[in-house]
């Protein structure tokens, strides 16, 4: 059943914050709460979430919190309260003219296809063709003070169920780090990710990790150097993966014409959206290159869509998605939870399946706003 169109008089924006169970460092810095964007389509019948993984500084990307903030505030809200929305592709029609802002227009996309599917009694998984109802986990381990700190937490993950590790890297904190766990644990599926740390001078560097087995190197040289990763992939036993170079279905077809990468990190809110997600699914998938869903440390608001994208046929290898108990103490929705066999349940309520509980979103918020139709 396809759901008839819904009309929103009202989009409701909070920044919440917070606290994580543990700092969680990355080559571009730390980050001790989580604050995201939590935008709500508010229908006469009906209502939509969508999280916006923009980061409190510009680091990741050129996205930031307080920038989106505003982007959705004066432009992207406006523009969507000025028509029903009659198709889930719709929702950002109006706003393509805006350059960038991707995180800002898939949290928007997000909270719209969500009243949308559940106008119509649609799961988010059944509407992008999901094809399993429980997807493999992996986790993500920031880079910690000591080599035995980061065993330590590894293991615990281990012990849950996890069936990947993904270990943080930055020059200085790499090839000791991950040999230093690959002995300790020969038999654990590794990853590093270095959110382009690195550069062609590093080469050396990328071939004595070639020489540990892992899985893949993730994002190791900077978002704009296709061809660098290229030339470095053609040395390089070990896939490499990209994360932040990827910024649409046109990036991931380039990026695999060019041979940078063997595998591709989908991100709804860096590729802007849900569904230019499926879309770059859908290149690769035809291209034969794997894909997984990574993570922006989002709340269960977030987490709930990203579990849905993992159950689209191409996502063969374990994300980030990692249960609520890895970054909060308390998450905004009901907690998700990891099965001893290391897998998740994809939400089966229609929309993303999931809404924050009332009483964590007013403790959360730090600030809120309300835009309506002129
Ligand atoms: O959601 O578990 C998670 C975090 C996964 O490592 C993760 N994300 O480059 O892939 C990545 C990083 C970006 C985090 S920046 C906040
Ligand atoms: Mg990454």
């Amino acid at each position: 059943m396809t759901p008839a169109a819904v009309d929103l008089p009202a989009i409701e924006l909070r920044e919440v914050a917070l606290p994580l169970v543990r700092p969680f460092r990355t080559s571009f810095g730390e980050e001790r709460d989580k604050r995201a964007i939590l935008v709500r389509a508010i229908g006469d019948d009906t209502e939509g979430w969508g999280e916006c993984v923009a980061s409190v500084e510009p680091r990741y990307s050129e996205e930031w919190l307080g920038g989106a903030w505003l982007a959705l505030e004066r432009l992207i809200a406006p523009s969507v309260l000025a028509g029903a929305v009659k198709r889930p592709g719709q929702a950002l029609e109006g706003v393509q003219w805006i350059r960038g802002h991707r995180m800002a227009k898939a949290a928007m996309e997000a909270a719209v296809l969500d009243a949308w599917l559940r106008a119509g009694g649609l799961t988010l998984s059944e509407h992008l063709g999901g094809v399993r109802d429980r997807v493999p986990c992996g986790v993500s381990v920031g880079i910690a003070p000591t080599i035995e700190a980061m065993l330590e937490e590894i293991r615990s993950y281990l012990a849950k169920g996890y069936r990947r590790i993904k270990l943080k890297i930055e020059p200085g904190r790499d090839l000791a780090v991950v040999r230093a766990v690959r002995e300790a644990l020969p038999d654990t599926p590794v990853s590093v990710d270095a959110n382009g740390a690195y550069t062609p001078a590093d080469t050396p560097l990328f071939e004595a990790l070639d020489e540990l087995g892992l899985m893949m190197i993730e994002q190791p040289l900077d978002v704009e150097d296709l061809t660098d990763h290229a030339a470095l992939q053609a040395r390089l036993r070990t896939t490499i993966c990209l994360d932040e170079s990827i910024r649409s279905s046109r990036d991931a077809e380039a990026a695999i014409r060019l041979g940078a990468c063997r595998v591709i990190n989908i991100k709804p809110g860096r590729v802007g959206g849900i569904l230019e997600s499926k879309r770059v699914h859908d290149v690769a998938l035809q291209a034969g290159v794997p894909v997984w869903i990574g993570g922006m440390l989002e709340t269960g608001v977030g987490r709930a869509a990203n579990l849905a994208l993992a159950s689209m046929p191409g996502v063969t290898l374990p994300g980030d998605t990692s249960a609520s108990d890895r970054y909060f103490p308390e998450d905004l929705t009901k907690p998700f939870v990891l099965d001893p066999d290391g897998t998740m349940a994809v939400p089966r309520g229609p929309g993303i399946g999931v809404a924050p509980l009332p009483s964590r979103l007013e403790a959360c918020t730090a600030r809120r706003t309300t835009v309506t139709s002129p």
